[in-house]
This record gives C-alpha cells, sequence and structure tokens, in this order.
C-alpha cells in the first residue's frame, strides 16, 4: 500500500533547508510556496505582499504570464544549444536589446556578478588594448560600500567584512573611494593608469543611498575628461525600478559600460547583459570570454518578452509616480522608531531605531505577521521595493500595513 506522502508543513521545510543546505543566509521564518504578481503565498495559504521582489528580480511581478508562456514555449523547442553553434534566438535578442537601450554590441551572461566580472575584463583588456595602459597596470576606481556581487574578485573590493572576509588573496587592481564625493574621483582620477569608473547609480544593499543630484553628471564628465570608463552597475538600479528605465536616466548619462541583471528576465530565469560600443565590446576576440548558458535561447526569449513587459505596462511611469506616494505616505508615520526614508521610484528604505529592544528584524517579523515581506539589510535598514506591477490602492494598504506594524511597538 503506497505510504500517503504527508503534506509539507513549512517548519518541516524550514528543518530540511537547515539539515542539507549550507547557512549563507538567514532568511525569516516564512516559507513561500506560490507567487502571482505582488503577492506571494507561503505553505500554509497565507498571503503576502512582496516587497522585496526577490532583490529586485521581479519588477513584472511574480511569474509573469507572458514572460513564462515565453520560457515554456521555447523551452520545449531548443532549451541550449551552447555558442559552439549559431541558434536562431540569440541575434535576435542581440539586435532587440542593443536597440532597447542604444548601443552596438551586447555580451550576455547569467548572474550580475558575471556580467559585472564580464565588465572588469572588458575595461582592463581596453585599458591594454585601446588606451595604452602599461600590461598589468590597469586600476578600477570602486565606491566604499558598494555591492556588486559575490566573486573572489568583486569581494576584493569590498568594504563589507562579511563580504569579503577570510576570501583573500584579494585581487589587485582597484581603488576604493567614498560614494557621492565628486572631488575624489577626481583625485582618483589623476592617476593615468586608471582605467574605470564601476559603481551603482544608488547603492542598494549598502541601504538604497541616493547620491546628491548631480553627482552622476559631475562623475560622468570627469570620466570623460581622463579617458576612463564610466561603468555604471544597475543589475538593482536599473529595469525601471527607480522610476526611469536605468537609473542613469534621471541624469541623462549614458554609461560606457552598462551592466543589467535581475528583472531583465523578470525573475523567471537567470539572464545578464553587458552592453558597450564597438570599440570597448570588440576587444574581447574569439574564445577571450564566455559561458555555457549566457545567451541561451531561452534566456533570449525570456529576456525579451520581460523588456516587452517592462514598455507595455509603463513599468517605470508607476514607479516613478507611486515611489513618491509611498515616501510621502511613509514620512507621515508618526514613529520615532522610523528615522529616514529615502529612495528613488520604488527603490526605498527606511532607516529603523530600536525601542524598547525591538529592532528592524523585529519590525519585518510583524509586517509578515501582518502580510507584507521584507528584510533587514545592514541591522537597521529595511528595504521596500514592491513589483512595479503594484497598484496605488495596493501600495496605500501596505502604507497601512506598514505603519499598523511600526505602532504596534509604540
Ligand atoms: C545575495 C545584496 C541586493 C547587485 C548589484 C550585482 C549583483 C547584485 C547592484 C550581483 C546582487 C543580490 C545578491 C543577493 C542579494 C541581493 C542584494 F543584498 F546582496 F546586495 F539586491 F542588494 N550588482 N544583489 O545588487 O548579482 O550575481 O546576485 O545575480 O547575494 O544575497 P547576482
Amino acid at each position: 500500500m503506497k505510504q500517503e506522502k504527508k503534506p509539507l508543513t513549512s517548519q518541516a521545510a524550514m528543518e530540511l533547508e537547515d539539515k542539507h543546505g549550507a547557512h549563507n543566509y538567514h532568511p525569516l521564518p516564512v516559507v513561500l510556496s506560490r507567487g502571482e504578481g505582488v503577492f506571494v503565498y507561503d505553505l500554509e495559504g497565507k498571503r503576502y505582499y512582496d516587497f522585496l521582489s526577490a532583490y529586485s528580480a521581479v519588477n513584472q511581478g511574480h511569474c509573469h504570464p507572458k514572460i513564462v508562456d515565453a520560457l515554456i514555449e521555447q523551452t520545449k523547442k531548443l532549451a541550449l544549444a551552447s555558442r559552439a553553434f549559431y541558434n536562431d534566438s540569440l541575434g535576435i535578442f542581440e539586435q532587440y536589446i542593443t536597440e532597447y537601450f542604444g548601443y552596438d554590441k551586447v555580451l550576455p551572461m547569467n548572474t550580475g556578478a558575471e556580467a559585472v566580472e564580464t565588465a572588469i575584463k572588458l575595461c582592463r583588456k581596453w585599458a591594454y588594448k585601446v588606451k595604452g595602459i602599461a600590461k598589468n597596470e590597469a586600476k578600477i576606481v570602486v565606491c566604499e560600500n558598494n555591492f556588486h556581487g559575490r566573486t573572489t574578485t568583486i569581494v576584493s573590493f569590498s568594504s563589507d567584512p562579511d563580504g569579503y572576509g577570510d576570501y583573500g588573496p584579494y585581487t589587485p587592481g582597484f581603488v576604493k573611494i567614498p560614494y557621492n564625493d565628486i572631488s575624489a574621483l577626481e583625485n582618483a582620477l589623476k592617476d593615468n593608469t586608471v582605467a574605470g569608473f564601476l559603481f551603482e547609480p544608488i547603492q542598494g544593499e549598502a541601504g538604497v543611498f541616493v547620491p546628491d543630484a548631480g553627482y552622476l553628471q559631475k562623475a560622468y564628465e570627469i570620466c570623460k575628461k581622463h579617458n576612463v570608463l564610466f561603468m555604471a552597475d544597475e543589475v538593482q538600479t536599473g529595469i525601471a525600478r527607480t522610476g526611469k528605465m536605468l537609473a542613469c536616466d534621471h541624469e541623462g548619462v549614458k554609461p560606457d559600460i552598462l551592466i543589467l541583471g535581475k528583472a531583465i528576465s523578470g525573475g523567471i530565469y537567470p539572464v545578464s547583459a553587458v552592453l558597450a560600443n564597438d570599440e570597448i565590446m570588440l576587444v574581447i576576440k574569439p574564445g577571450q570570454h564566455g559561458s555555457t548558458f549566457g545567451g541561451n535561447p531561452v534566456a533570449a526569449r525570456v529576456a525579451m518578452a520581460a523588456l516587452d513587459v517592462v514598455r507595455e505596462e509603463k513599468l517605470a511611469e508607476r514607479a516613478e509616480y507611486l515611489g513618491e506616494i509611498l515616501r510621502k505616505e511613509l514620512k507621515a508615520i508618526q514613529s520615532e522608531m522610523i528615522t529616514t526614508v529615502r529612495g528613488k521610484g520604488l527603490l526605498n528604505a527606511i532607516v529603523i531605531k530600536p525601542k524598547n529592544g525591538k529592532e528592524a528584524w523585529d519590525v519585518c517579523m510583524k509586517f509578515a505577521e501582518n502580510g507584507l515581506l521584507a528584510k533587514p539589510t545592514h541591522g537597521d535598514i529595511i528595504r521596500f521595493a514592491p513589483p512595479l506591477v503594484i497598484t496605488e490602492e495596493q501600495i496605500m494598504e501596505c502604507v497601512e500595513i506598514i505603519k499598523k506594524s511600526i505602532l504596534s511597538f509604540e
């Protein structure tokens, strides 16, 4: 007699992860089982507003039907062909995305970190082949409190001990300067071995730090003056999240190297991409870079569907408009626990001052109890980044949940 399998409970699911999985995360004790649009559901069927959006990967909402259909249709036809041969999806995607963002070429990869690594390799090779910097002397300027991924080269220039601790020896060739500090950048670029400036237009993981108005424009001009590549990591800020297609669009600056990931696929499939013009992109010759899954037919079709959705559903305009409302409503919450509200579009954060021993983690646990999921970063900062398909009415409902939860600690 076949033993009826007992349905998996949340508790059992958490125990399985704890027993059999590496402990490289500390998740909130919520076990998700289904996602649809702005909502996720746990194993017991409880519904939550998702205010993290898988770290801004599901800007289009969970399991967007158009993107899922693109995944299914292509997967049934040709999933992975490798770049040893051509295929009937990659060129279509390459033309689509280079026209979409206005660049000569794209180099497709899978994760954001791989795209950042690709950008670093492009910059270094450009330094030697085009700018004429002495071999192995090229430097890339980065910002304190950056987050660009978790490979050993990328953590080599992290300022977060949890990010780089015990992972030495570190990759040389990176210079750290304070974020949002133009004179520090000017100073760093006096060194003529600097080949690139790698930055986040808004520092996401650090806690949604929006630089001063004009910072990106001035940084761009300084890089142009010193023939240094302006390399924007828009993995988290891109794809309409901050109220424009790219966060750089708020200041009308066009990166020399554009790095995309996460929501480029709507969270349906790992897709990332690096875009640049020929002078930069063509320094990499056949056999000098690649990846098994990079730009595969499924990634190509999924990304085109995901980028279609951004335009069709006017997600950038929504993020701009709804972000203003969200910040205004958050600032109106009368609680000394909320010391700061900041953000752009629907990439926002609040800073929590502990009260009666309760801190950001406890606030997030209370949010979850009341049907909204968010998670602290760096202890006291809670990021608010719902899918961009959220409605104004739903924003207001979430504000009520946030307010009720915070005031419950008064
Ligand atoms: C984790 C953070 C967010 C990114 C930027 C590159 C990458 C990321 C600006 C790498 C990835 C993810 C990684 C994920 C949590 C999340 C995160 F807290 F880690 F930093 F969003 F803020 N550039 N961010 O934000 O892309 O290789 O992950 O595809 O590692 O815990 P990836």
